[in-house]
Formats: C-alpha cells, structure tokens, sequence
C-alpha cells in the first residue's frame, strides 16, 4: 500500500466518522441545527479536497524530444501515442486508476461551427464564393460546396512560407474527419469512454489529426507508478513549439496550474533553440522554482559514457544561463519503456527486442541509465509527496481536529447543563447567553471588519488592474499597439503573389501574418507579463488578510477564553485544547479547491469577424479589388505599382484595425480578470478565513437556546438525550485521539515515512 493512500485513507475515514456523528447528533430530537450545519458544511468540503484535489505535473519539451515516451515509461506501458508529433494543441492528461481507461470529450456542434466560422470569415472573404449565411457542418449541402470550393484552390493559395495556411489546414482537417466523428459529437457536450481492450483505440483518435481536432479533452486513468499515490495528475503538454500561439497559450494556462515541471530533452539534440525560447517564457511566468529536467538519451547515439557525459555537462550550462543549477536527470526513456514492455506478451516486435538486447549490452551505460532513472523517480514523488502534503494533509488535519475539539466541547456544555436541576439550569443560561452574545458580537465585528477590508482590497486591486490595463499609459496594451505598428510588413515580397493570386488573397495572406505574429506576442511576452502581474496581486490579497487575521485571532481566542471561564464558573468541564493562531489560508490552495485560474488571454482573441465586416466591406476594399483586377490583367509597371499602393494602404488599414480588436479585447478582458478572476479570490479567501475563525466559536453560540428549547420541552426524556449526549463525546473523544495520531505521525516522522519508496 501507498504511505500516502494509507495517510490519506486514514484521514478520510476520521472525516467519515465526524460526519456520521454530525449527523447523529442532528438527530436528537428538536436541536436546531445551525451548528451542526455549519460543521457539515466544513467537513464535506474536507472530504471533497482530499478525495478530489490534485497535485499537477506537466511533460514539456520539444516535438519528439520523448514526452510521451517518457510518460509511458513511468506508467510501464505503451499507453499514450509515441513518435505523434505535434497533432493538436490537446494536454492529455494522466490520473491514476484500477483499470486503464480512456475519455475522450468531443467539441459540441456549435463550438466547432463556431470555429470553423471563425476561420472561414476571411478564408471565404479571399478564396471563396459562400454565401452569407452561417456555414454548418452538420448539414451535407454545406459540406459539399465546402469541398468543392476548397478542390478548385490552388496550392499556393494554401500554402505561404512553406508552412499551410493554419485556417485551410482546420477547415481541411474537419471535413476529412467529419463522417468518422460524427457518431460521437453532439450538440450537448459528450464524452466517450475507451475501456479495457477498447483503450488502445483513442490512439487512432489522438493520433489522427483529422479525429483530433473534434476533440476537447483527453483524460486518461492508468495503474500509477510506484510511489506516486493517489491524487496526483500528469500531463503529456505536447505542441510547445507549435508554431500555432493558441497551443502555446493553452499550454501555458495548464502550467499555471501544475506544481511540477518535467523538461524532456532530447540527447540527439541537446537544447535547441525552441527550448531557449520556451523556458525563457517560463522563466517569465515566474514557474521556474520547480522543474526538472530530463535528458533523454539515446543509447544508440552515444559511443561510451564519457562522450555522454560530456553532452549533459554542455546541456548544464547552457541551463545554466537560463536558470541556476538546474536539476538534471540522464536516462534513456525508451530503454525502460521497452524494459516493461518484454515482459508483456506481444508488446514488443522482434526488432525493438534487439535494439533492447544491443543497448543492454553496453553495461556502464544502461547502469548509468538505470540509476539516473533511480534517482529521478526519487525525487519526483519526493517533489510530489512534499506538495500533496502541504496542499491536502496538513490544512485539512487541522481543521478536522478543530471541528472535532468544537463538537466535543459543545457535547460535553450540553450534557453537563442538562444534568443540572431546573432552578440552576435557569441561571446558567442566563449566564451563558450573556456570554454567547459577547461571543456573538466578537464574530459580527470580525465579519463587518472583514467585509470592509474586502471592500477596500477589491478598491486597491481594481485601481492596479486599470492602471495595468490603462490603454493610454499602461505599458500592457500600448506595447502591442505598437508591436503592430512596427510589424515589418515588405510589400515587396508580396509583389510576386499579388500578381498570381489577386488582391485579395494577398492582403488576407498579409492578414493571417500579422495576426499569427501579433497572437505569439501576446502569448509570449504579454502573457507572462500579466501572470506575473497576477502574482503581485495575489500577494497584496495575502498580506492584507495575514495582517487583519492576527487581531481577529486574538479577539477569537480572547473570547474563547472568557467562554471557558463563564462555563467553569457554573462548574461545567471543558478540555482546555491549545488554540493555534490562525492565519490567512494559502493563496495556492484555495485558488485549488475553488477552481480559479487565470482567465485565458489568448483564446479568447477574436478579431477576424470585425475584419471582414469593417475592413473588408466597410472600408470598401471589394471596390478597390475590381479596379486592381483590371489592372492586373494589363500587368503595365505602372499599373502594378499602383495595385501595391493600394495594397500598402489596405495594410496600415489592417494594422489599424487590428489595433482596435486588441483594445475592445483587453477592455473586456480586463473586466473579466477583475470579476471573474481577482475579485472571486478575494471573496474565497475571505470566506475562508471567516469560517476557519468562526468555526472555534461554534461550540458556543446558538447552541444554549436550542437546550432551553429542548429542556422546556417536556415531552422528550431528559436521560435519554443526556445519554445521546455522552455517546457523541465519548466517539467525538475517541476522534481525538486518532487525529492526535494522524498528527503526531505527520509532524515527527515528517514526510519521510510518506515519500518511501
Ligand atoms: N532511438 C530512440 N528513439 C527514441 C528515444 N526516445 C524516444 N524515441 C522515439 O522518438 C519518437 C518520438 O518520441 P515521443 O515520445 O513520441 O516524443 P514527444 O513528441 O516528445 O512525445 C518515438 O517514435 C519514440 O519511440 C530514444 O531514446 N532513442
Ligand atoms: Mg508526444
């Protein structure tokens, strides 16, 4: 068994128990249950953070640097689709699971007509002749005619700079997949599951581009490694160098989240370019404090071990520029995946069973090999276990022995007031509500205190959101306003297409340039700037509740203590449990157990439909076109020329228009940030706080007059509510102890115990 499934479990089933007894104690007849609510509430949401938070590792690196064959590896199987190259923009992720599974959740119908609108706006504005209505895959007249315009396209009418254009290349890739994935999309979001022997078959999906590109999210469930436990997500984020910005975009929002990053390189290349470039970006989004990195390496290319040795001293310091004393694992991915697969039948053909043999051969290498592996898996579930811990075990720990200390408490004033004579039950009451109003009033302040200085938070955080986003002086939105203006746009080089394929299709060309540039700016220089930002923000939000949450500890405690005092008064027995100061909760784990993340920047760039309608039709470039074309076919010098004034002209009108698109954007943008993103964090964690305080004080208020209420009435028996009482304390108690146990185990064999492996 997993040390930390044990710890895990252990936990879990204590959180069970407390909520079996919340509710058996809700069931004594005719307690209001405030209170009890209020724990509950507290414990469900412990059980859903333990059962379902998660600890994220995300695989990066270059096309076939060996992500996949990385992954697979760990997991001992050919699982994920090796040597695909970069399909889609698709993170797959990886959780653990009793038996392998795959689901695949389809784009519905009106999210892939909307893309594919999206693209055709300008495609069909330039190349073809649809009509005005919204094109709809689902209807077989659309397709067709789809079909035929694109067949009578000429090649280079795709293809610009070598590379196709990325808006032909989706609506291509739809058509070709459409009848074979028509079964599984829908207009309702759907799923499908690939079990058992059927698992292989979301290779054929994952690795076609033409399936792929249906799908909106892979999740694979995998028996998991050793020592890696339960909680935990890997994911194989393929496409880094995509030369699409959506996938580099979508990969960094999924970094974002992760707590681990695994850099694959490849030893047949060491570090390339693309690296440099993408671990700078890292760099910027500040994610660099957590990753390792693996040299693949192929024990093939490698004479010995010196000369391999040699490599990972280079790849060292190259890292070294980027980042200080990189961690650095050398082992050969694919040596180990076939290691696991030979002993599978039929998993391994006769030729990957000697190129296993011949890498065996070569003893100091694959010893090598084998114990960087080692030393690699070590520290990763180390890596892993130290997180899982701080973000699920210890916050979690404690407030399950909170509720639980409140409840015993709140039994034991219960049963010892109902053992008192009438007369004397009066005055405590009297005595106690005093007191429960003191108490009262101690929480009223901290909510009305708390409330204001979310008040005043959310003021300070929205003036720096506008002055971030500030279109005249912040320096976010007027960059790119003026990375498009000096986006080096030669008419020159478009001289030659003008005249073979027409205006048009040219200042589209020119278009889809400037709009692929303008997207990797945002999404390498902006993007982590505005994390970066982000960050800044999210500390203001945890040192202004840090600072408010000393006093309210106090007052808490403080009351806690007067509480105590009044209660031993009347002669009532309490436990004197140590009161832990409370401070404001981690950022990090409440953005988790919320969902929050960083509203995506780029995804939601749309700018191509207020192209068409206004720089196309408004700015009246069809006029201009017939004039062009008419001169084109006389192809004078002169005429030519003018057909490239125009063109200049239409491309200052693009820029401008681009321009446009960005600020409407980043205006919305900035609102949903606000709202949606920095503004619901501060109420999380606000919440948070408020509850974690109050939850100390609940043994104390509201619950005296749900007793007068049960002590007044007559028709329940006095000693058999008594005896209820006591069952709760002695099972509450003997809670106690366990989480004592849980604790102790937690704090004195620190994570050591838990990270064996
Ligand atoms: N010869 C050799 N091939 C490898 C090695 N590692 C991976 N490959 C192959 O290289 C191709 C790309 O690997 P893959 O894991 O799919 O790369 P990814 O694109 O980063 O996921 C696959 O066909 C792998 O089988 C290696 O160490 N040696
Ligand atoms: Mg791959």
């Amino acid at each position: 068994m997993e040390p930390y499934n044990n710890l895990k479990n252990t936990i879990l089933g204590i959180n069970q128990e407390l909520r079996l007894l919340i509710r058996k104690a809700a069931s004594i007849n005719g307690l209001p249950h405030h209170t009890l609510n209020a724990w509950k509430t507290t414990t469900s949401r412990i059980h859903r953070q333990l059962a379902e938070g998660m600890v994220r590792v995300a695989v990066v690196g270059s096309i076939k640097s060996g992500k996949s064959t990385l992954i697979n590896s760990l997991f001992g199987g050919d699982y994920l689709k090796r040597g695909a190259g970069v399909v889609t923009s698709i993170v797959t992720r990886i959780r653990p699971g009793d038996s392998i599974k795959a689901r695949l959740k389809f784009k519905t119908w009106d999210e892939i007509n909307s893309e594919l609108n999206q693209a055709l706006v300008l495609f069909s504005a330039a190349h073809l002749d649809t009509d005005e209505r919204d094109f709809d895959i689902t209807r077989e007249k659309d397709r067709t005619r789809l079909q035929q315009n694109l067949s009578v396209l000429n090649r280079d009418q795709l293809i610009s700079d070598g590379t196709r254009d990325p808006n032909s290349v989706l609506i291509t890739e739809y058509l070709k997949g459409y009848d074979r994935s028509k079964g599984l999309v829908s207009f309702e979001p759907s799923t499908h599951t690939f079990e058992e022997e059927d698992f292989y078959r979301q290779k054929d999906f994952v690795g076609d581009q033409s399936l792929a590109i249906y799908l909106k999210d892979v999740l694979l469930a995998l028996i998991t490694p050793k020592g890696f436990g339960e909680n935990i997500e890997i994911a194989d984020c393929q496409g880094s160098d995509s030369p699409n910005p959506f996938h580099l975009s979508m990969i960094q929002d999924y970094l974002l989240q992760t707590h681990l990053i695994i850099y694959v390189l490849s030893s047949r290349t060491g570090l390339r370019q693309a690296d440099i470039k993408f671990l700078t970006i890292i760099k910027k989004m500040g994610l660099l404090k957590n990753i390792f990195f693996v040299l693949n390496c192929d024990l093939s290319e490698h004479e010995n071990l010196t000369d391999l040795t040699g490599l990972i001293s280079r790849v060292r310091d190259e890292l070294n520029l980027i980042l200080s004393d990189p961690q650095v694992f050398t082992f050969a991915a694919l040596y180990n995946l076939f290691k696991d697969l030979e002993h599978k039948e039929g998993a391994l053909a006769r030729k990957d069973l000697l190129r296993l043999e011949q890498w065996r051969e070569d003893l100091n290498m694959a010893a090598f090999s084998d114990q960087e592996t080692n030393q690699f898996l070590k520290a990763v579930v180390r890596k892993i276990s130290l997180d899982r811990f701080e973000l699920l075990v210890r916050t979690n720990l404690e407030r399950i022995s909170s509720v639980a200390s409140s409840m015993r408490d709140w039994a034991q004033i219960n049963h010892d007031l109902l053992c008192k004579d009438a007369g004397k039950a009066q005055a405590a009451f009297a005595e106690m509500d005093k007191r429960r109003e003191a108490s009262d009033q101690v929480t009223l302040l901290i909510k009305d205190t708390l409330d204001g200085t979310t008040r005043k938070l959310k003021q300070d955080l929205a003036d720096n959101v506008e002055r971030f986003f500030d279109l005249q002086h912040g320096d976010t939105v007027q960059e790119i306003i003026r990375f498009v203006d000096s986006y080096n746009i030669s008419i020159k080089d478009y001289e030659k297409e003008l005249e073979s394929s027409g205006f048009l299709p040219t200042l589209y060309r020119i278009f889809q340039v400037l709009r692929e540039a303008t997207n990797r700016h945002i999404a390498e220089s902006i993007n982590p700037k505005l994390v970066d930002f982000a960050r800044l923000e999210e500390k203001k939000i945890k040192e202004v509740f840090d600072q408010v949450s000393g006093p309210y500890s106090l007052m808490i405690q403080d009351a806690l203590d007067q509480y105590r005092r009044a209660v031993e008064k009347l002669g009532i027995r309490v436990e004197q449990s140590p009161f832990k100061s409370i401070r404001c909760p981690d950022i990090a784990l409440v953005k988790n157990d919320t969902h929050l993340s960083i509203p995506s920047l780029v995804a939601t760039m749309q700018y191509s439909a207020r192209i068409k309608t206004e720089a196309i039709l408004r700015l009246g470039f069809y006029s201009t076109l017939k004039g062009v074309r008419k001169l084109l076919k006389k192809k004078t010098e002169r005429e030519l020329d003018s057909a490239v004034r125009s063109l200049d002209d239409s491309v200052r009108r693009i820029k401008k228009q681009i321009q446009e698109s960005i600020t409407a954007h980043f205006m919305d943008y900035k609102e949903n940030f606000k709202y949606q993103y920095l503004f619901k964090l501060v109420d999380a964690v606000s919440g948070n706080l408020y509850e974690v305080l109050v939850d100390r004080t609940r043994a104390f208020t509201g619950n005296l007059s749900d007793l007068s209420v049960l002590i007044e009435n007559k028709r329940v028996s006095r000693d058999r509510i008594v005896n209820e009482f006591v069952s709760v304390e002695k099972s509450v108690s003997a809670l106690l102890d366990q989480i004592r146990e849980a604790k102790g185990f937690v704090d004195n064999q620190s994570t050591t115990q838990l990270i064996s492996i």
